[in-house]
Order: C-alpha cells, then sequence, then structure tokens
C-alpha cells in the first residue's frame, strides 16, 4: 500500500493519518485469538495497571509469531518509509490493552521525550503505527489527539516535582534503579504542561480518531495525545508499533533501557510480509 502525494502531505500537516480497514476480518480474529498467548505476567515485558489488570504487552513479537508478522506487514512498513524518507528499524512493539472497566487513562504526552531523553535517540524521525482490534471510540479509550500539535517540537512538560531543576535530568535518576514504571504506567513522567495543551486545543481543537477494528492511525512521535479510561464492560485493545529512521539510531544514555522498550536490532527490516494468514 503506497500513499499519495496528498495523504503525505496530510500526515506532515496535521501530524496523524487514519487509513480505516487496513486489516481483514481474519487477520484481526487471528490476533486477537493469539493476543493472550503474548502475556505472561512474570515477565518484565507485561505492564499492569494499579488495579492488577494487564495496561501493555512490550514485545509480544519476541513469543508469538503473528505478531512478528504483523510488524512486518508491507501494509504498515511501505507507508511509514514514505513518511520518514528512510529505511526503518523496529523500536518499540506494544500492546495497550485497556480492558473493559479497568484500563485507566493516559494523559496528554509526547512520545518522543521518552525515546530522546530515556533511548538517546537524537531526532523525531519515528512513527507510530496504532491498530485497533476492537471498534473504539471516546466510550472505550480512543486515541485523542490535537492535531499540528507536533510542529512545537518537544513540549513544555507539566511540573509534576515542582523541581526547580531540569526535569529530564531530575527523572533520568528513576532509570538507575531500572524503574522504568513512570514512563509505562497512568501516572507518566513527561506529560504536557496544562496552559500550554489549553492554547494548543483552543487553537487546534482535539479530535477523537474513532473507528472500526482493523483501522489504522499513523501519528507522529511528537502529537500531543491521550486516552480516556475504558468505561464500557469489553476490552479495547490497541497495537502500537514504533519505527525508527536507520539513520536516527540512539546515542549512548548512562542508563539504557532493556531491548523489549528499546529496539536493539538497528537492521532495516526485510522479509516484508503481504498478510498476516
Ligand atoms: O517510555 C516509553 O517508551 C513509552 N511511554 C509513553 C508514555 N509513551 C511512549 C512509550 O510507549
Ligand atoms: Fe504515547
Amino acid at each position: 500500500m503506497n500513499l499519495t502525494e496528498q495523504q503525505i502531505a496530510t500526515y506532515h500537516t496535521e501530524g496523524f493519518l487514519i487509513i480505516p480497514q487496513c486489516l481483514t476480518h481474519n487477520e484481526i480474529e487471528l490476533l486477537s485469538k493469539e493476543l493472550p498467548m503474548t502475556i505472561d505476567r512474570d515477565s518484565p515485558r507485561i505492564v499492569l495497571e494499579d488495579n492488577g489488570a494487564v495496561r501493555s504487552v512490550f514485545a509480544p513479537h519476541f513469543v508469538n509469531e503473528t505478531y512478528l508478522k504483523l510488524s512486518k506487514l508491507k501494509r504498515f512498513v511501505q507507508p511509514s518509509e514514505q513518511l520518514i524518507g528512510n529505511s526503518l528499524y523496529l523500536h518499540q512493539y506494544k500492546i495497550n490493552t485497556k480492558k473493559g472497566l479497568k484500563g485507566d487513562w493516559w494523559e496528554w504526552h509526547q512520545d518522543f521525550p521518552y525515546w530522546h531523553y530515556d533511548d538517546g535517540i537524537k531526532e523525531p524521525d519515528l512513527v507510530n503505527v496504532m491498530i485497533y482490534l476492537q471498534d473504539t471510540d471516546s466510550s472505550n479509550g480512543a486515541l485523542m489527539l490535537i492535531p499540528k500539535s507536533h510542529q512545537i517540537g518537544i513540549a513544555k512538560f507539566a511540573d509534576k516535582t515542582n523541581a526547580s531543576t531540569s526535569r529530564a535530568a531530575k527523572y533520568s535518576d528513576h532509570l538507575k534503579k531500572n524503574d522504568y514504571a513512570s514512563s509505562l504506567n497512568s501516572d507518566i513522567k513527561f506529560t504536557v504542561d496544562h496552559d500550554l495543551l489549553k492554547s494548543l486545543a483552543s487553537q487546534n481543537g482535539i479530535f477523537t480518531a474513532s473507528g472500526t477494528r482493523g483501522t489504522v492511525v499513523f501519528f507522529h512521535s511528537n502529537l500531543f495525545h491521550a486516552s480516556n479510561v475504558n468505561l464500557t464492560p469489553f476490552d479495547r485493545d490497541a497495537v502500537l508499533i514504533t519505527y525508527n529512521s536507520t539513520a536516527n539510531l540512539p546515542e549512548s544514555v548512562s542508563y539504557p533501557r532493556p531491548d523489549y522498550l528499546s529496539g536493539k536490532d538497528y537492521c532495516p527490516i526485510t522479509d516484508l510480509q503481504s498478510s498476516l494468514l
């Protein structure tokens, strides 16, 4: 699947691009059937909500062939190469399982600050590919976005610590103890300053990326985004694949995060797949 010039322009202006029905019914059925096989609750790859429900499953491709093939689908890699303008490798891969009545929120944030400060990636030349495995809307925690917000680069952070020092430097301490929770839980460390959020939301509005199962949202690593709790009794599983340019490899950081959070296979993605089946 190749994007048109118009679609590429839309992505660079708005910061996101939605492709409905990007996966077939049978492909989605297979992903849903195999999702439980990616979960080993004793593994550090699994992040839990405070209430014990699974919040995220990192690196499902480490343990499951179908999810490995998903990360190599032509339908994702080729458009992402067009958007980034370079060959790509897999930087991060997770399933954010927002369980029925238990799945918590994601506060307004950008992804790139985590990949810049925690993983040492210099430029925001990464793209997120988000796939809905169920019909998703505002009732069960669809992705909320502020269009064009990626254009300002790394935003001013909300001050959660009323620290006078630079927050990023302060928070790197968390990495010393292999404590990644403040990047992955429902109280994440780098969130957007509320005055800035209000100003951009007033200018550009807040868009809720609703879509039927199989919808794919490509979005920029600096785009402001959030998602609400899941108030329905039904699960809302979203797969997020993050590709990084092979010309933008991480520089060394004091406390490197493990490979399930920050991919270490920097080879360009090959053996592209046409289908999951
Ligand atoms: O730390 C990370 O890599 C993860 N944390 C957030 C809040 N978004 C990006 C990524 O999934
Ligand atoms: Fe995010």
